[in-house]
């Protein structure tokens, strides 16, 4: 009796033991250590980013053992700006951080066993960062990964301790891996106090934590601080004072930070102050700033996500405020402008104003946290919403015209090219609150060094390198349920075009009732669904608010016409009746039907895939995946119901018999606040 209970606690002590050892949480992202071979590396220079580049080298060398590698730092006229070319066992680059770049690009190939020898990679952007919307008491704006890696809101604030430097350095060398080169550090919303002393010394520090992988430090800043912590009286541009007191900051700043990129300015957006509470323009308030940081080759990000209470179609707003500058700001300056004309919809055509400013520097924004897409909760892999506004045409200079070629600097000059991604990352252990996440940082990093690689490619790619298993058993499932996941977030959440039908505030689960004569319209749910007995969907055609004309001929006459509107922006663009014949030959309804349905049937597939790869996944990163799944099903059914019984009530028409039948009850979603967030 005794021996088989020792046997029995000896069989359960190896278990746990070896499920525990296998147990992964996430924390090491895409550079998982592998056991290296040796290796001998031939370097002529010494410089704390060189000895970064040698040392990834020795600790994750997988080609030949033994075999010598030379870093050669010399100019090389196919390279561009930190780009590199990778031969045999050579790295040639023109500057230090193209050594480290192409040292992880080797790495990267040998891990996912692809060939090495003459691979010539120059960037796409020569500024590809990151907006943290971090605010300084340690919460995250749109976070849902924790608390911020850079603030906490405690006494000593301030304090950095061992800890905070080896996340920093962490998350620095993630980003160098995937050719990720600037970091806002604090929310676009920005407290004044980030340019006060206690905090410019935290910026340096970590700046200096960053440096040596080639992460540049910005700051988004508050265009009232001359006022708030300045002691000022105004913060008009125009003002000499106001002037005097931002290039004295500069300088402050420069002292302390002399790589320090540059600012990002959200103005007269959202209750944040600008330019034009004094009289003054957005060009105005954005020179300003560029003439102090111009000596310092720092640059000023202008966000163009403006809107207001006024008549106007909310998604022409931007076009309308910022096209008459066109031409007039300096060239250190960038407009940053959102992929799509509203918010970071699960769907939206790609923003006008990529193609119509002609003589303005242009840089896309990009948001990596799901604030619409379903949090750190709803596995949705990002990557294939970017490449479609990446590859869309805007027509500028006629066909080819892309959002990428008109961004990043080929079809007409910008002294410089950025792209920037509201980061998704926070305190918890594994970065990003969902392991599927983690794609989507890796995903942003790899597009902005190439604007013109595929989705899949780079799902490919980080499957392998963040699970350790190429097999196609395990790798084919999944990429393709990463490729088909935001295709059913937009059928479970607003397919055909609808927009912004969320709750209110939290933006996770549906509220397509949701309407308040208190708000403006523009914040409500009805203004943009104008679902009635009649129709559903936004005319936003000649007849309606005209937004179809901020675009290009021939897109512009497309999206006009019915017939030629592409359907996934059908009532984006159009109010359409009940039963419009759709391509499908269904009428309208029906067709609604039928995606919300698809939708909720795609997440239990998912579901499906998942568990039939258990095999090749370790236990902890298999059950956290597997529960999040659960929870994403639970949604999808929610987001059915709510929506196809809530339009039923205006569609007056039964939903198809071969569809599943909800399983709520519309009075118990709208009654139940926040019935979404709870289950
Ligand atoms: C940082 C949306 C978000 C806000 C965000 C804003 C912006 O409105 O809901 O949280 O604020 O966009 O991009 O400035």
């Amino acid at each position: 009796m005794k021996w088989i209970k020792t046997t029995l606690v000896t069989v359960i002590f190896i278990k746990v033991f070896c499920l525990s050892a296998k147990a992964d949480d996430g924390h090491q992202l895409w550079l998982k250590k592998q056991n290296p071979f040796p290796v001998n590396i031939i370097c002529a220079k010494k410089s704390p980013v060189l000895d970064i580049a040698i040392k990834e080298l020795k600790d994750g060398w997988n080609g030949t053992p033994d075999a010598t590698v030379t870093l050669q730092l010399k100019p090389v006229k196919s390279i561009k700006d930190d780009g590199f070319l990778l031969e045999n066992s050579r790295v040639s680059a023109n500057s230090e951080l193209g050594i480290l770049y192409g040292v992880y690009e080797l790495l990267r190939r040998q891990a996912t066993g692809q060939t090495v020898n003459h691979i010539l990679s120059n960037p796409s952007y020569r500024q590809r960062i990151l907006n943290h919307w971090d605010n300084l008491n340690g919460t995250v704006e749109r976070g849902y990964a924790g608390h911020s890696i850079f603030w906490r809101n405690e006494k000593d604030s301030l304090t950095i301790t061992p800890g905070d430097k080896t996340l920093w350095n962490e998350y620095a060398r993630a980003n160098a891996s995937i050719g990720i080169n600037g970091t806002v550090l604090n929310n676009v919303n920005a407290s004044p106090l980030i340019l006060t002393a206690g905090y410019l010394k935290k910026v340096k520090i970590i700046a200096d934590v960053l440096r040596p992988y080639g992460v540049k430090t910005y700051l988004s800043v508050n265009f009232s601080s001359p006022v708030k912590i300045g002691g000022l009286k105004t913060a008009d541009p125009l003002d000499p004072d106001v002037k005097r007191w931002w290039k004295e900051k500069i300088q402050e700043i420069y002292k302390l930070i002399p790589d320090f990129g540059g600012f990002l300015v959200k103005a007269n957006s959202e209750g944040q102050p600008g330019p034009q509470d004094f009289g003054r323009t957005h060009v105005d308030g954005a020179n300003m700033m560029a003439d102090a940081l111009k000596p310092y080759h720092g640059i000023v990000m202008w966000r163009a996500f403006v809107y207001s209470p006024s008549d106007q179609d909310r998604v022409m707003q931007a076009y309308s405020e910022f096209l008459p500058f066109d031409g007039q700001f300096r060239e250190n300056v960038i407009i940053q402008v959102k992929n799509g004309p509203l918010d970071f919809q699960p769907r939206e055509p790609f923003s006008p104003l990529f193609g119509g400013m002609k003589k303005t520097a242009v840089m896309p924004e990009l948001q990596i946290t799901q604030e619409y897409l379903g949090r750190s909760i709803h596995l949705v892999y990002l990557s294939p919403m970017w490449e479609e506004c990446l590859k869309s045409d805007t027509y500028q200079k006629g066909p080819g015209s892309t959002v990428a070629k008109y961004t990043d600097g080929s079809m007409q000059y910008q002294k410089y090219t950025a792209i920037a991604g509201v980061a998704n990352i926070g305190l918890d252990t594994n970065w990003c609150g969902h392991h599927f996440a983690q794609s989507n940082w890796y995903a942003f990093g790899r597009l902005a060094w190439n604007n013109n690689r595929s989705s899949a490619d780079i799902a490919e790619e980080w499957l392998k390198l963040t699970f350790h298993e190429s097999k196609s058993e395990f790798i084919n499932p999944v990429k393709s349920m990463m490729m088909n996941s935001r295709e059913a977030a937009v059928n479970y959440m607003m397919p055909l075009g609808l927009h912004h039908i969320f709750a209110e505030g939290h933006h996770y689960g549906p509220s397509p009732w949701f309407s308040d004569q208190k708000l403006r319209a523009d914040w409500t749910s009805v203004y943009y669904h104008k679902a009635d007995a009649k129709g559903i969907g936004f005319n936003r055609s000649a007849t309606g608010s005209n937004a179809v004309s901020q675009y290009h001929e021939p897109f512009s006459t497309q999206l006009n016409n019915i017939e030629t509107c592409p359907e996934i922006y059908l009532l984006w663009f159009h109010h359409l009746p009940w039963d419009y014949k759709m391509k499908s030959g269904r009428i309208l309804w029906d067709e609604l039907c039928y995606h919300y349905n698809q939708g909720l049937n795609q997440v239990r597939e998912f579901q499906k895939t998942w568990d039939l790869v258990q095999p090749y996944v370790d236990p902890q990163r298999f059950s956290e995946v597997q529960s999040k799944l659960r929870r994403q099903c639970r949604d999808a059914q929610l987001w059915k119901d709510a929506c196809l019984l809530y339009f039923q009530q205006f569609s007056q028409r039964p939903i198809p018999f071969e569809i599943e039948r909800p399983v709520h009850d519309l009075k118990y979603l709208i009654n139940t606040p926040a019935a979404d967030i709870r289950h």
